[in-house]
Parts: structure tokens; sequence; C-alpha cells
């Protein structure tokens, strides 16, 4: 058993808890806006995660449980946001849910066609299989959302270093307004 401290949206420190902590300086292509992106500190801390793995990666019938806190911020007009996936198992599914902050999810499919869904407190959201995910905070407060994942979905970090998704959540006038980079 693990506990989560749902005030804080945060799992209690424990050894099976795994924790990565994501910076601006590994998240190098990620961002829309390069020179925006060198200008700023590679050290920052762009988002948290935690992760209670109770199976090895990989076993089939298995799930994990994480959370994740991604800090307020813009590399240029873009959120900041976490790096997204695709299932290295194409045919796997997710949940999320937000604790706290305000945001949004990032949803692309294989055909490239990309679309989002509102976060903020309570909401929940079925990642369907097949479907590419990131997180973007458009808040003044950290966004912190917990997942649910089958322990041998695994993570396709490749696609989306090469190609991106389709479209990038901006800051617009104050709105976030999701812009396609390519017609
Ligand atoms: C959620 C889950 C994790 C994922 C994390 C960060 O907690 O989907 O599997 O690792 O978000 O997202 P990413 O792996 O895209 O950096
Ligand atoms: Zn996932």
């Amino acid at each position: 058993m693990q506990r989560m401290n749902w005030a804080h949206g945060v799992l209690e420190p424990a050894p099976e808890i795994r924790e990565t902590i994501k910076t601006l300086g590994q998240l190098e292509g990620i961002f829309q806006d390069a020179s925006a992106w060198r200008a700023m500190d590679p050290g920052r801390v762009v988002y948290r995660v935690q992760a209670w793995c109770p199976v090895v990666e990989g076993t089939e019938g298995g799930l994990f449980w994480g959370t994740t806190l991604v800090e307020s911020g813009q590399v240029g007009s873009e959120y900041f946001m976490t790096h997204g996936h695709f299932h290295a198992k194409r045919n796997r599914s997710e949940y999320y849910a937000t604790i706290e902050g305000e945001g949004a999810l990032i949803l692309m499919d294989e055909s490239r066609k990309t679309w989002t869904e509102p976060m903020s407190p309570g909401s929940v959201h079925f990642i369907p299989p097949r479907i590419a995910h990131r997180v973007a905070n458009c808040g003044s407060v950290p966004l912190r959302f917990v997942a649910c994942w089958p322990s041998d979905a695994g993570h396709d970090y490749e696609a989306i270093r090469k190609s991106g998704f389709e479209a990038q959540l901006l800051n617009v006038n104050g709105e976030p307004k999701l812009v396609r980079s390519r017609t």
C-alpha cells in the first residue's frame, strides 16, 4: 500500500516511489520557439513525476499509478508542458485526473489530428488507445494530476521528438489557443 496526499497531489515518499524531474535542458526540441528556449535557464524545472510501479515494467495485466506536477511558465508563448508520448504498445489506454491548477490535455491521433480537453480540479480524462498525450499548464499555479496506465504500455518518446505534435498550445492575448504548426 502507498499513500496519496490528495490536498497536495503527491504520493508520500517511500522506497517504491520513483521520482523524476524534467528540466528545460532535458526538453530540447520540444518547444516550438528554439531561441526563447535557449535564452532560458536549462536547470529550470518544468515538471516532476512520481510513479508507483508495483510490478516490473512490461508486465502484462498490471497497472502503474503516478502523479505529475507541471510548473507554471512559458517558453516564448508556449505553455510549460510534459514531453508527451504515444504508448509503445499502441493499443494501451490511460486515465488522467486533475487535482489542482488549470491546463489542457493535448491529444493527437496517428493521422496527426490534434485536439485538447480542458483540465481543472476534478476533471477526469480517458486517453484512448493509439493517442499521443501531453499536458500543458495554462494557469499561474502548478498543475497537478494523477495518472493510471497499464504496466506494459511503455513510452514511445521518439515519435514525438522526431515530429512533435501537429499543433501547439500558445498563450494568445492571455487565452490558450491551439495553433497549427503545419498546413
Ligand atoms: C503521467 C503518465 C506517465 C508519464 C508522465 C509524464 O504521469 O502518463 O506515464 O511519464 O505523465 O509525461 P511524459 O512521460 O510524457 O514526460
Ligand atoms: Zn501515457
